[in-house]
């Protein structure tokens, strides 16, 4: 059955009140498959997010659903008082049963949110400022979620972002080559494998203790982030599946990573895509103005050599699955996930061109905020 018809089954679950005039696919996530639902509601149009948890990648959606609630309800508490809460974080709408999702005929896992209106999610970044408003909602969604307290949140994916764990399943779906296609990937394979020591620097740092472990969002890519159509501030932190235990600087890596490049993630052209310094700048300037009261020093010195680390990580990621015959991201054409490792092995080529730039700026801020 397909996922709308899935879907229409498990709509008379949820706690949502009149008539249903429509349902459509949303959204460019890689991972679940998103719908938005419109309603009349006694005569107000309102509509809703529904979203099938990915169960390959999510193996215990109970788990993750159990984080969303406790850590939307913790962001709602910190919100208190402000009148347009509602659209500054994702607030779960339950199921007629009181539990947080539905099942689907097939035992797939659905849950439903308010749907934000007003806002859109960026693919590419158009201004400092518009960089600027991203960096702060990440620090700021880190700091609001530092005092959650126990019991620690499920690792909903554990390893996420275990860069020694992504490569040993980089060498074993290398070895294995069950698409046959490692022969034409020779020249990402050879980068990759040429990297592998550097790319160890943010998995080890935090293993040694020298940055902390710290709830952070673990999927801060510019396109989970609501921005506001009107004012351009990026309003909402959405797609909390990984929320759980890593490094503020997983984040911050996965900021540099989408914010600071001038092309898509699956832009083939790579002669348009490099590293900008300014909007580097910006996010970093975003950030700060919320983090910069609670990094470590150890945190300070790796904020740079972040965003080459998770672009790495992704670039390994992507070039994974295509080994493997694309079966973790969504793909929308034959080699889509190679050309997302090429686009990423081109932005860490680009930032190392330019990285004399990009120290320069992380001790400018340092001097003026640590
Ligand atoms: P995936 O896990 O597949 O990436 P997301 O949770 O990121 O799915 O959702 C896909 C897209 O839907 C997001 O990029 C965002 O633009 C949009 N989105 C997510 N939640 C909401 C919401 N509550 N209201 C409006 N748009 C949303
Ligand atoms: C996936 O779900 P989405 O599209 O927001 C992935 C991230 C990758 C990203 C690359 C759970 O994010 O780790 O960084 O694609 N999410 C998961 O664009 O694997
Ligand atoms: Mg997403």
């Amino acid at each position: 059955m397909n996922r709308l018809d899935l879907l229409a089954g498990v709509l008379e679950g949820f706690a949502i009140y009149g008539d249903c005039e429509g349902v459509e696919p949303f959204g460019s996530g890689h991972i679940n498959a998103t719908f938005m639902s419109r309603w009349n509601q006694a005569g107000s149009p309102l509509r809703y997010l529904h979203q099938r948890i990915n169960e390959r990648v999510f193996q215990r959606p109970d788990e993750v659903m159990e984080n969303i609630l406790r850590v939307t309800g913790h962001l709602a508490g910190k919100l208190e008082g402000l009148g347009d809460r509602s659209r500054r974080t994702l607030t779960v709408v339950p199921a007629k049963d009181g539990a947080s999702w539905v099942r689907d005929g097939e035992g797939g896992w659905w849950r439903s949110y308010l749907f934000i209106e007003g806002t859109k999610s960026l693919e590419l970044v158009s201004s400092p400022a518009e960089a600027a408003f991203l960096g702060r909602s990440i620090g700021a969604f880190q700091k609001q979620l530092a005092d959650l307290g126990e019991p620690r949140l499920h690792e909903t994916i554990p390893d996420f972002h275990n860069m020694e764990r992504r490569y040993s399943a980089f060498y074993a779906a290398l070895e294995r080559d069950s698409a046959g296609r490692a022969k034409a990937a020779g020249a990402e394979i050879a980068f990759l494998r040429e990297n592998e020591e550097r790319g160890g620097v943010l998995i080890r740092a935090l293993r040694e203790g020298r940055i902390p472990e710290r709830i952070c969002h673990n999927d801060a890519k510019m396109n989970n982030i609501l921005i506001d159509r009107e004012t351009s501030e990026a309003l909402c932190v959405s797609d909390l599946d990984t929320v759980m235990p890593g490094s503020s600087l997983f984040d911050v890596g996965d900021l540099i990573r989408t914010v600071t490049t001038t092309a898509e993630e699956d832009e083939r052209d790579l002669s348009r895509l490099s590293f900008n310094p300014a909007l580097f700048r910006a996010l970093l300037e975003g950030y700060l103005s919320e983090a910069a009261a609670f990094l470590c020093p150890g945190e300070w010195d790796l904020l740079a050599e972040s965003g080459r680390n998770i672009t790495q990580i992704m670039g390994l990621r992507f070039l994974t699955d295509h080994l493997e015959g694309d079966r973790y991201y969504h793909i929308a054409r034959p080699g889509h996930n190679l050309d997302r490792c090429r686009n990423q092995i081109a932005l860490i080529r680009s930032m190392d061109a330019q990285w004399e730039a990009a120290e320069r700026i992380v001790r400018e801020l340092r001097g003026g905020g640590a």
